[in-house]
């Protein structure tokens, strides 16, 4: 079961530079200006960390060129992208790569006696994300600027990203990130970008002009929101964006008399309330945060954004009105649903504007996506706290709410039970356990389009939770799905692979992927399957090393590697994939001699710190690991292993070095995965459920290059209406109870036998997740992946097929459609 063999492909140079000897000097002479003057470092004593910032610097000077001349003219309309997350990851090879600089770059530091691999390992990864949702604004932000959308993101400028995970005796420990303790070179401060920011006070009534009735707010606590700009430069630096991140800073930076009274600490204690708002991102995925200064983060990032592209509107056209002409903007999920408020608060209060005006400027401005339908993941708030906090913005949502309720009260829906049921289920306050805001139902009815991120969430939006407010507007939601830059997950990510594609199709694929379907006829060329199976060689290579680095077990890369990587939750189910490494374990362990496919199963991600199951289940991971990587009689027939701190920047050397793609999430549960696009691209196949782009992903790749299993969303629902499913599914397999009864034995945690007992008990009562009743599928279609490995010419040419079909899922393709039909803008 070897893989076939050929050279080693050397890494790609970007075709489109040559490194000119006149560029080399121009950029070494920069680089070095930077080390003495702008970080005050000799060459002798610099770090990696040093030149890596120098480096930047010089970099940062050649995009700013590019971006004055995108600056100089004033765009019909331009973009904004409001998300409480953008997880970047590091921005060199991007950098580099786009202004078509890297092999300039790698000379040039060269001629300096440095290594330019590691000065890219020195960059800290921007993790100002948890996942898919923040990397998925990370990706759109590169497309735009490479396709030529004049935009701008907003989001915060986080002290503290996503916490380092470390494992302690295979418990996830978590310590703060510190991206930003040496300072972010790619940043330019802008101090004159500053908004207040109120919370709490009171509203008032100020002079009735014309017999309209002004109100004012009168916020008892204010904070400034300092902008931060990191330029986004697009593909062959055509055009560059900024990304606008706000810092939180006090008013007064201390209270002087305090101070000189003695009280040292109480005399910063507002400024220190102030500035943690855009202290530490929330390190909450697919769960709603309840916190206080979760909701005042989030207004303080979108009223800053709102405030700041009023303000260039007016400023470029006069207008507050036409803002809808000139601008659109996307709610990245429902953590800037406020925007809908605050736009009306300025349009009402600060422009003047009559109600139905300000409504229909912001019903034409605001776009919404939503990203989950999990129940646990629906943003609401206490209308208590949002009275206490935000009292001004209640009295709009109420006023909101009214008119829309009335409006359907008006259609003849009054009376009946039903009625009153039907209005309950479409107001925007939810009465059923305490009165809370729904932040969605908020998005859903202040935006002008609402989209769903792959064909079946879109459907579900539809269907479940937002069917009555989609009957009362058919048009509004519309469907885009998902995709990634290939820039970072292909050009960047994938270097061998990418040259590859350029010396088969021509370097046209730079900038069209649909020119990667000319490799479709090469599936089954002996020659290029060989330099195909080598790359992949050469980066399993690589991510062995890397494990035998951070974990101390060998791997042998001949081996099929099996990866999961992603945030750990129960609706992912990496519990699923570790219940069958166990009965894997068994079966190797009853039959040594057989002829076993050796795997090794490659975890990686991170648990949400109060998320005791996620947490419990990576202990069992790391359990289950130890027993089998030191069972001799398994040998390297099963490896089994846990990479910890899981990022963007591991993600791309894991991604390019993967033969399967895990994607097993319960059906109708993931709302798209990005991870399962990465990894089709480059050519690892995809065992998964018929969920999220999963679905799209094998109409483009093709039934029988994927291996799909599992119940359908709707059989999900079925099942779930069934008494005592699990129970009986337990029962009907002897695979899985074997299995369970290992785990629930203690054979893992001899320390301390009922370790996951929670997690065994909670499969046999109820198993919300559908474990139980995919599991015998689950594990036939890992057996046929067995037999479909021990034919490696049939294995390459399916691995081929997925790269050269994946050219839909590019981010680009997103983005144009985001521009066409929703935001109405031209490409510039
Ligand atoms: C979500 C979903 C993913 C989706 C991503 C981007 O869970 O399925 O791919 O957003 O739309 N909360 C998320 O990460």
């Amino acid at each position: 079961a070897r893989a076939p063999e050929a050279p080693v492909a050397a890494s790609w140079t970007a075709p489109v530079l040559s490194a000119s000897g006149d560029a080399v000097v121009d950029l070494r002479e920069s680089i070095r200006a930077k080390l003495a003057f702008a970080l005050g470092r000799t060459p002798e004593s610099a770090r990696p960390r040093d030149w890596f910032a120098a480096t930047a610097l010089a970099l940062r000077e050649r995009i700013v060129a590019a971006c004055m001349a995108s600056e100089r003219s004033v765009p019909n309309k331009r973009v904004y992208y409001l998300s409480l997350e953008f997880l970047i990851g590091r921005l060199m090879s991007d950098a580099m790569n786009n202004l078509g600089l890297t092999e300039t770059t790698r000379a040039a530091l060269r001629e300096l006696g440095v290594d330019l691999d590691a000065v890219q390992e020195a960059e800290p990864d921007a993790a100002l994300g948890n996942g898919g949702l923040g990397r998925l604004a990370a990706c759109f932000m590169e497309s735009m600027a490479s396709i030529g959308i004049p935009a701008m993101g907003y989001g915060i400028r986080y002290d503290h990203g996503l916490f380092r995970q470390s494992f302690e005796d295979g418990w996830q420990r978590e310590a703060p990130e510190t991206w930003l303790a040496e300072g972010n070179p790619w940043e330019f401060a802008r101090p004159e970008a500053t908004y207040a920011i109120g919370f709490g006070g009171a509203v008032t009534m100020s002079s009735a002009e014309a017999g309209v009735i002004r109100r004012h707010w009168q916020p008892a606590e204010t904070v400034r929101a300092v902008a931060h700009d990191v330029p986004v430069v697009g593909w062959r630096g055509r055009h560059v964006n900024a990304l606008r991140l706000w810092k939180a800073e006090a008013g007064e930076p201390v209270d002087l008399a305090r101070f000189n009274g003695g009280d040292h600490v109480g005399a910063v204690a507002a400024r220190m309330r102030a500035e943690a708002i855009s202290r530490v991102l929330y390190p909450s995925d697919s769960s709603a945060e309840g916190q206080e200064l979760r909701l005042r983060q989030e207004y303080f990032f979108t009223a800053a954004s709102i405030q700041d592209l009023v303000a260039r509107h007016v400023a470029e056209r006069g207008d507050v009105r036409s803002l809808p002409d000139h601008a659109a903007i996307q709610l990245n999920d429902t953590h800037p649903a406020i925007a809908v408020p605050e736009l009306m608060r300025l349009l009402l209060d600060v422009y003047g504007l009559a109600w139905e005006d300000a409504w229909h400027v912001t019903t034409h401005t605001l776009h919404y996506t939503n990203h989950t339908l999990l129940p646990e993941a629906l943003e609401t708030w206490p209308v208590e706290l949002m009275e206490r906090l935000l009292p001004r913005h209640m009295q709009i949502i109420y006023l909101i709410n009214w008119m829309h309720l009335e409006e359907q009260a008006k259609h003849g829906r009054q009376g009946s039970a039903d009625a009153a049921a039907y209005l309950a289920a479409i107001s925007l306050i939810d009465e059923s356990h305490g009165r809370r805001v729904r932040m969605g139902h908020l998005a859903f009815h202040g935006a002008r389009r609402v989209n769903g991120v792959s064909a079946l969430h879109t459907d579900l939006m539809r269907s479940t939770v937002f069917s009555d407010l989609h009957a009362l507007d058919p048009d509004k939601i519309v469907n885009k799905t998902n995709g990634i830059t290939f820039r970072r997950w292909f050009h960047n990510a994938n270097p061998g692979l990418t040259r590859l594609a350029v010396e088969t199709v021509g370097a046209g694929v730079l900038d069209n992927p649909e020119l990667l379907r000319g490799l479709e006829a090469q599936a089954e060329d002996p020659a290029f399957v060989a330099r195909y199976a080598a790359v992949r060689r050469e980066r399993k290579e690589a991510l062995a090393a890397i494990i035998a680095e951070r974990t101390g077990i060998d791997v042998d890369p001949a081996a099929l590697f099996d990866v999961q990587v992603k945030r750990i939750h129960e609706y992912k189910r990496q519990l699923l994939n570790i219940i069958e490494t166990v009965a894997l374990y068994q079966a190797i362990k009853a039959e040594p001699h057989r002829d076993w496919t050796p795997r090794v199963k490659i975890f990686a991600g991170k648990a949400a710190p109060s998320y005791v199951q996620a947490k419990l289940i990576i202990k069992l991971a790391c359990d289950v690991a130890r027993a089998v990587n030191d069972d001799p009689e398994v040998a390297d027939r099963l490896k089994v292993v846990f990479l910890p701190n899981y990022s963007v920047s591991l993600a791309e050397s894991i991604i390019p070095a993967a033969d399967l793609s895990e994607q097993i999430s319960t059906a109708g549960m993931e709302a798209s995965g990005t991870g399962n696009m990465k990894f089709a691209l480059n050519g690892a196949l995809t065992v998964g459920t018929l969920d999220g782009a999963n679905i799209e992903i094998r109409d483009h790749v093709g039934a029988e290059n994927i291996f799909i299993f599992g119940l359908e969303a709707d059989g999900v629902r079925a099942r779930q209406a069934e008494p005592d499913y699990a129970a009986r599914a337990i029962e009907a397999s002897p695979r899985l109870a074997a299995a369970l009864d290992m785990i629930a034995a203690g054979r893992f945690s001899p320390d301390e036998p009922g370790r996951f007992r929670p997690l065994t008990d909670d499969l046999r009562r109820r198993d919300q997740y559908l474990l139980t009743a995919d599991f015998d599928d689950y594990w036939r279609v890992q057996r046929a992946i067995d037999a479909a490995w021990r034919d490696p010419r049939g294995w390459w040419a399916k691995a081929i097929r997925n790269t050269a079909r994946m050219a839909w899922f590019s981010s680009d393709r997103a983005m144009r459609e985001y521009a066409g039909e929703i935001w109405r803008v031209r490409l510039g």
